[in-house]
């Protein structure tokens, strides 16, 4: 398959730009007496503009309200396991609640390939409420606090939630301003820096890739812990070979009018032995420099600057063209409430997902304290097991299901291709295909590819938001 050229787009849209045609539906939804009904259900209590309306006018108690079970977060693990917890058929409406106040739910497994120039970033995102089913409440917006002695959470608008069972899913920020001088430089269209890890960044991402035509394209991974840890690589992979096909890229040749260099907080090319020493045959092979234990700490113009270990000086590199990977870490109302570990994560059993202190808290996603590598995949693995326990915590009995650490990253290392890392706690591999088919999944292959192109956005949406996916499993429920 060929890369991405600068003449010829390699996606068109047919018809209307999607997010405009979702916009006029939405507009048209009071019309519609489904619709409306749909919104009854989700009218009561009133929104929080409504409530705070009132308060200007008239001193009025925050409204608590009851759930059996409430989800913080309607990310992949909080829509994942809030459908799955309702298809278990033991629920009413309004038992199950989810609590997130973003408007949109984004594919971010989707951001490197938008980055790549294979996907637009708009055919990724959905409306967060199109994807709550209509028998869980939905509020949208923050949380303010947990009490979880008083089995009750705050919301920022001071409204109370209490619970039986509480799911804490809301994922890790991005830490821009972990890198001096990194916002404005995201921002600024003339400055050659990007991210794939943000909506509103990742399609900079192939547009400075694209533009580039000769230097040095410096590629870049924090130290400490990121989800889908192969990414940052995944996108120089893809933008090296873009280079390659664009005769701009030779890995032997130092006239080559591009160079590349992978800079890395970490002292590996990735945390799995097995696959880490197959990437860096493939740095090699492809004479891309290995920048290790280079941790990005400042952006200035065209220089970038690397906190060193061991009291060693910093060091500044000048670059053409930088694509960055900021810190990530808990939320404040997660790393600031008694919920959290000393990481600021949620603190909860390795193999049950269930709180080290409070029996009746789960977590499982990015803000969980299970060390494992953050993806989607993990969380196909992590999701049945949390649903189970907490169904049987319902019931009074102990939890029998474990979490073995699965999870899984498609790194893709050119167009085409992707190595299929799978593995367990340990960095122990656990391969899929290995069992059935007994192909060794570090070999980068183009069914690999598809997968990652076509099938995983397909089932993710189709399946896995609505509790039915069950990632190596296939389906379930
Ligand atoms: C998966 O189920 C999944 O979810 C849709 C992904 O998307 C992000 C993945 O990357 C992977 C690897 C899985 C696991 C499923 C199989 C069939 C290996």
């Amino acid at each position: 398959m060929p890369g991405p050229s600068s003449s010829m787009p390699l996606l068109c849209r047919g018809g209307g730009h999607p997010s405009s045609r979702s916009r006029l539906i939405v507009n048209k939804l009071p019309l519609l007496p489904v619709a409306a009904a749909a919104n009854r259900r989700r009218a009561s209590p009133p929104p929080s503009s409504y409530a705070r309306h009132l308060a200007t006018v008239s001193p009025v108690n925050p409204a608590s309200r009851s759930h059996r079970v409430v989800v913080v977060g309607g990310g992949s693990a909080g829509l994942a396991i809030s459908h799955q917890l309702l298809r278990s058929g033991r629920f009413a409406q309004g038992d199950i609640a989810v609590v997130d106040p973003a408007e949109w739910h984004h594919y971010q497994p989707g951001w490197t390939l938008v980055g790549g120039g294979l996907k637009f970033k708009e055919d990724l995102r959905r409306r967060l409420d199109s994807l709550v089913d209509a028998n869980i409440r939905l509020y949208s917006r923050p949380v303010g606090a947990f009490a979880p002695d008083a089995n009750e959470l705050t919301l920022a608008d001071g409204d109370k939630l209490t619970y039986d069972q509480l799911v804490v899913a809301p994922g890790v920020a991005i830490n821009y301003g972990s890198v001096k001088g990194l916002p404005d430089a995201l921002a600024d269209p003339s400055a050659p820096i990007s991210s794939i890890y943000g909506y509103d960044h990742c399609d900079k991402v192939f547009r400075t890739v694209d533009a580039l035509r000769q230097g040095r394209a410096i590629f870049t991974q924090p130290a400490g812990v990121i989800k889908c840890a192969g990414a940052p690589q995944k996108i120089m992979w893809l933008a090296l070979d873009h280079w390659k096909r664009a005769g701009l890229y030779n890995a032997n040749n130092s006239d080559s009018p591009v160079q590349v260099s992978f800079a890395t907080g970490l002292p590996v090319m990735f945390g799995v032995p097995k696959y880490s020493a197959k990437l860096d045959e493939l740095r090699r092979q492809r004479g891309v420099e290995g920048l290790f234990q280079h941790d990005l700490v400042a952006v200035d113009g065209n220089q970038a600057t690397f906190a060193r270990p061991d009291g060693q000086q910093q060091v500044t590199r000048r670059f053409d063209l930088l694509h960055v990977v900021p810190k990530m870490g808990p939320h404040a109302f997660v790393k600031d409430s008694p919920l959290a570990n000393e990481a600021g994560y949620v603190d909860v059993d390795d193999g049950t997902t269930r709180h080290k202190k409070y029996p009746n808290v789960w977590s499982a996603g990015d803000a969980s304290s299970l060390p494992t590598s953050k993806t989607a995949a993990a969380i196909t693995a992590e999701a049945p097991v949390l649903v189970r326990n907490l169904l049987r915590a319902l019931d009074g009995q102990d939890p029998d299901a474990l979490y073995d650490g699965y999870t899984s990253c498609p790194l893709l290392t050119e167009y085409g291709k992707v190595l299929l890392a799978e593995f367990k706690y340990g960095g122990v591999p656990k391969e899929t295909f290995d069992g059935w088919l007994g192909i060794d999944q570090v070999e980068p292959r183009r069914a690999f590819y598809h997968l990652k192109k076509d099938f995983f956005p397909w089932v993710y949406y189709n399946s896995m938001v609505k509790g039915t996916w069950g990632g190596p499993k296939g389906w379930v429920n």
